[in-house]
């Protein structure tokens, strides 16, 4: 097979599709995307040392295409199809988040590229939940669910033909890649009719809000997709001025000199018109919302530690309310406690925290010297790694205030990773071992490019 379309390309095209879709859903993402956007300029215009930073690590050029999504999934068949889905173009499942810890009846994976230059072509990935029904205290309503969910197909024929194509000849040509993504789109349109009648929607909604929102509709529609932002601070401040109304707080690590992991905020879920089954009113449902990111350096499980404890001991001092109270406390504890996290980019690397990727530049001097040496030189640099996954108390904040409330709360861990594997059909990727790869494999070959093989 000749002229077969790269799964990077079809990706390109999907989250195209996606973006200008949701754009057209939801008119307050594209006035979101617009602040980010003007916002990144000015730091970049701001700071060329940034600017030469990420064009040298071949950042630059994905900043405008960057973006994730998120869909919730209702069965073990729809997960496997959309995991078949998603490989058509070049997206694999990569970690696995316990979303209980939040009281959320859901666990989740994230479908992403995961060699290095498919992620700097675009890197466009979806945080995808299946929702757990055998967390519901109410075993009728459970069993009423899972029936409505056995009687939708998510994934249109032709889509699913089309997979079964790539999945036979290796991958699809344009034309039916093109054809592809316009299938693909139908599964996360929005669908503001109903398959369920308004008195089921308000059973399933006061089991949880999650479980109406995944139950009640023909399809998984995308409930939110998330540019990159250079300063999200920024961004946050500015929304309320353009009429966009954030979250009370920012989630994950604090505002740093060396950005680590990922920062997050939404502006909050919009109230829109639903029909029921049956029924002539309107009513409404609340699901979809909008989200920025600003990504740091990628840690190594030491690091992850570091950060999962001075997050612990944030959260122990200081908790936001429903309302969004106390946000500017719960601020002040997160700056005090991640003192503890050491915030530039050399020490992270020399304490091994943080992970990072090798190049060699010029040649080494004299005699072999070890990797400090050579760095000291200028021979060989270190480029940060940036995170390209998520965090499952920070995506538990996203969750929450868009289900209605800023509160935080913790519930007992109820992760089930076997299970949610079993319903994928396959075991998710660990991300660790993929940063520490590129890591390890950049290392040895700037080494080796340097003459220093030996090492
Ligand atoms: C997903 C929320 C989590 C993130 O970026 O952490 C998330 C959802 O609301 O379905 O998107
Ligand atoms: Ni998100």
């Amino acid at each position: 097979m000749t002229d077969l379309m790269h799964p990077d390309d079809i990706r390109g095209l999907f989250s195209k599709a996606m973006s200008d879709m949701y754009r057209d859903e939801v008119p307050q993402y594209g006035d979101l995307i617009d602040l980010v956007r003007d916002v990144n300029n000015e730091v970049l215009a701001g700071d060329p040392d940034l600017q030469a930073q990420m064009q040298a690590a071949d950042e630059l050029d994905r900043l405008d295409v960057e973006r994730h999504g998120a869909i919730r999934l209702g069965t073990a068949e729809e997960l496997s199809s959309i995991r078949r889905m998603f490989a058509v173009m070049g997206m694999y499942p990569v970690g696995y988040y316990d979303l209980s810890v939040a009281g959320l009846p859901v666990h989740s994976t994230a479908f992403r590229p995961i060699e290095t230059a498919a992620l700097s072509r675009n890197p466009f990935r979806v945080f995808t939940s299946l929702v757990r029904l055998e967390l519901l205290e109410d075993r009728d309503l459970a069993a009423a669910a899972a029936d409505i969910l056995a009687q939708r197909q998510i994934v249109t024929s032709k889509a699913l033909f089309l997979i079964e194509t790539a999945e036979l000849q290796g991958g699809l040509t344009k034309p039916q890649a093109e054809e592809f993504v316009a299938q693909a789109l139908e599964t996360f349109r929005w669908h503001s009719d109903a398959t369920v009648d308004a008195e089921t929607y308000e059973r399933l909604h006061d089991a949880h809000r999650l479980i109406a929102d995944v139950v009640s509709f023909k399809g998984p529609h995308i409930n939110h997709l998330t540019p990159r932002t250079l300063d999200i601070d920024e961004v946050q401040r500015l929304m309320p001025e353009r009429g966009i109304a954030p979250k009370a707080v920012i989630e994950g690590p604090p505002r740093r000199n060396a950005g680590i992991l990922l920062r997050q905020t939404s502006f909050k879920a919009l109230e829109e018109p639903v029909k029921f089954k049956g029924a002539d009113a309107a009513g409404t449902h609340t699901a979809r919302f909008g989200e920025i990111e600003q990504r740091g350096v990628a840690l190594t499980a030491e690091g992850r530690a570091l950060y999962d404890r001075c997050l612990a001991e944030t959260r122990a001092a200081a908790a936001v309310g429903g309302q969004g109270q106390g946000a500017g406390d719960y601020v002040d504890a997160l700056n005090a406690k991640f003192v503890a996290f050491p915030d530039d980019l050399d020490t992270l690397r020399r304490e091994k925290l943080a992970f990072f990727r090798y190049r060699a530049v010029g040649q080494a001097a004299g005699q072999a010297g070890d990797v400090e040496a050579l760095i000291a030189s200028g021979a060989l640099v270190a480029d940060p790694q940036v995170y390209e996954d998520f965090l499952p108390v920070s995506a538990a904040g996203i969750f929450q205030s868009n289900l209605g409330s800023d509160a935080q709360s913790t519930y007992d861990a109820a992760a089930n990773q076997d299970a949610f594997e079993a319903a994928l059909g396959t075991t998710v990727t660990d991300p660790t071992g993929l940063y520490a790869k590129i890591q390890n494999d950049s290392l040895v070959e700037a080494l080796t490019q340097l003459g220093q093989g030996h090492l």
